[in-house]
């Protein structure tokens, strides 16, 4: 099955609204326990508290998801996890999230023009009689509006623009290496380059800023452009495994306890207890996903000519 770009198929821009609007209520979809709140915020919830975890905990720079080798997998796993729920509310086993290129957008000359902000595509989650953001961090943690808000953006306002083909193509031909010591934010290799932390693009990372408002949160799924954004840097990373096909995901499984999360066959950390614990190892291959994903979970990307040369 396939995962398709956003602005060049029309039903898949149909049905990711209509799944994220069905995900997003609670009389259809609730999160347990949580009065008022649904699936979609349980993800959001998710997100954050992963931001919250970090690893070790006596530094405040790699977390269980973020600035480190996991971002990759878990962000994967994260996308698996949404699609699996997107699929039933749609009652369509075929539908495979959409991605949203944003270096097509980058080479406009005024992005914030792009099909992708009108009112008939992702312009909409702006309506507040569409979209209401419920819950926010806080010093404490995660706080649950007593009164939900509209959802915020400042497209273009900070950050430096959206990351350029070429910027993504350098990235990919000059990093050969998943990652590195000391696997955080410093490192070299691709995964760094790629989240952002290194390299003049800053490429996951300023995508994030220039949507800004919401999606520059530890929430930033209470934004549907985080899936259409993750969609697109799972297919950049997908590209550069079929590049190098014999560079390893690294730290293995004996470096140091200080990596944990982020070994490859450490337990991704999760809000779902899972049967068979996901790993960085079993996500690796979207083609042949290991367990507890079956051939339902399997998917390609419509094209990865624009990442090639
Ligand atoms: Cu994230």
């Amino acid at each position: 099955m396939i995962r398709r770009n956003i602005l060049s198929d029309e039903g898949v821009r149909q049905q990711f609204i209509n799944g994220v609007l069905a995900l997003k209520d609670p009389a259809r979809f609730p999160w347990p326990g949580q009065q008022g709140l649904s699936i979609y915020d349980f993800f959001v919830a998710w997100h954050h508290q992963s931001m919250m975890l970090f690893t070790p905990p006596t530094q405040r720079d790699r977390n269980s998801a973020h600035s480190g080798p996991a971002f990759l997998p878990w962000h994967r796993y994260f996308l698996l996890r949404f699609e699996g729920y997107m699929i039933s509310a749609l009652g369509a086993p075929d539908f495979r999230l959409p991605y949203w290129d944003w270096s097509a957008d980058a080479a406009l000359s005024d992005p914030r023009q792009s099909p992708i902000w009108s009112q008939d595509a992702m312009g909409r989650f702006t309506n507040p009689s569409v979209w209401q953001v419920r819950i926010v961090p806080s010093e404490r943690g995660l706080t649950r509006l007593a009164q939900p808000r509209p959802l915020e953006r400042s497209l273009g306002i900070l950050g430096g623009p959206l990351p350029a083909r070429d910027a993504v193509r350098t990235v990919l031909r000059d990093q050969p290496l998943y990652d590195a010591p000391p696997y955080n934010s410093f490192s070299s290799g691709f995964r760094n380059f790629l989240e952002g932390w290194e390299g003049p693009a800053r490429i996951h990372n300023v995508v994030h800023v220039w949507i800004g408002g919401d999606m520059a949160d530890s929430t930033s799924p209470n934004d549907p452009m985080f899936y259409l954004h993750h969609c697109n840097v799972d297919r950049i990373w997908r590209a550069w495994q079929l590049r190098y096909p014999n560079a390893p995901y690294v730290p293995a499984q004996s470096a140091s306890n200080n990596l944990a999360f982020h070994r490859i066959d450490d337990t991704l950390y999760s809000v779902f207890r899972e049967t068979t614990p996901v790993t960085p190892r079993r996500v690796l291959d979207p083609l042949s996903l290991g367990a507890p994903f079956s051939a339902a979970n399997h998917y390609d990307y419509d094209s990865m000519a624009d990442l090639q040369g």
